[in-house]
């Protein structure tokens, strides 16, 4: 079967969008898996399925290139915005496109794409964790060290933790002893944040699912919120990525808003 794609990026976090719109595709899980290896497929961080939807514009399915669903994903969700624009699919300048994470909101910004990604949830059995209540500085043990840690879902679960020196902390040790610890039952994301000042953090992130990235919009969104609520940093902040910046502003009527780029690299057909 051949299978047209079109390959993008959010500041280096990669993706494959398989328009579904018109037609469905049968076995999907199986094509995002063979697809997502980087030398005998496409390569990508998240599949990302366009759907048509009964309750908004359009609906948005997520995979992690393991084959596991997610929530949300909010580089993502300014690629498939800008697709939906490229493609003449709509004529709004902001859309509404249904995911696993309720109804989430993209608008033009000039050559931006900026997100309403909605309320974060600070309940600890939500998000979901291992305890109740907003977890603020929860002591989590990993290997040699004891962390604390501050967790947030955006619709998926992010655990963020405040380094110094993040460009030399060791992620890859860390990261997946933390995405898989006991406490976080859908396991998780995690966040390596530096602060450089009130008004930007630096961030490295293990993604579950998908390992270190250049970048995630929902884990830059969950760690301004982090910080912002540990009074280190204040609503409005750059987030610096591996991949470039992304603008995060937790606005005074509890929704957070994202905005930063979103490129098209190429298109091609598969063979699966
Ligand atoms: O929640 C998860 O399992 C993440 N790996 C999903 C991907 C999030 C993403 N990086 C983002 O930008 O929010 C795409």
């Amino acid at each position: 079967m051949k299978i047209n794609f079109t390959k993008m990026h959010g500041l280096g976090n990669d993706f494959i969008l398989l328009d579904c719109t018109k037609k469905e595709l049968p076995g999907i899980q199986k094509i995002v898996k063979k697809l997502s290896d980087r030398r005998f497929g496409v390569g990508f961080d998240q599949a990302l399925i366009l759907r048509k939807s009964k309750k908004a514009d359009f609906r948005m399915d997520i995979y992690n290139n393991d084959g596991g669903r997610v929530e949300m994903c909010g580089n993502g969700i300014r690629c498939l915005a800008s697709y939906i624009w490229a493609k003449r699919l709509s004529t709004k300048k902001r859309l509404e496109i249904e995911t696993l994470a309720g109804i989430i909101r993209p608008e033009k910004a000039g050559s931006l794409v900026r997100v309403d990604m909605g309320e974060p949830v600070l309940e600890g059995a939500l998000i979901p964790t291992g305890t109740t209540g907003p977890v603020v500085d929860y002591l989590l043990e990993a290997l040699d060290r004891v962390f604390p840690v501050t967790c947030v879902s955006m619709g998926n679960p992010h655990c963020v933790i405040f380094v110094d020196g993040v460009d030399g902390f060791p992620v890859e040790k860390y990261g997946p002893v933390l995405e898989n610890h006991e406490f976080f039952p859908k396991r998780t994301n995690v966040e390596f944040i530096e602060v450089i000042n009130r008004k930007k953090l630096k961030m490295r992130v293990w993604e579950r699912g998908a390992g270190e990235t250049l970048a995630c919009g929902t884990g830059a969104t969950a760690s301004a919120v982090a910080a912002s609520i540990k009074g280190l940093a204040g609503r409005k902040v750059s987030v610096v990525l591996k991949g470039g910046t992304l603008e995060i502003e937790w606005a005074a009527d509890n929704h957070a808003y994202m905005t930063g780029p979103a490129e098209t690299v190429f298109t091609g057909t598969a063979e699966v």
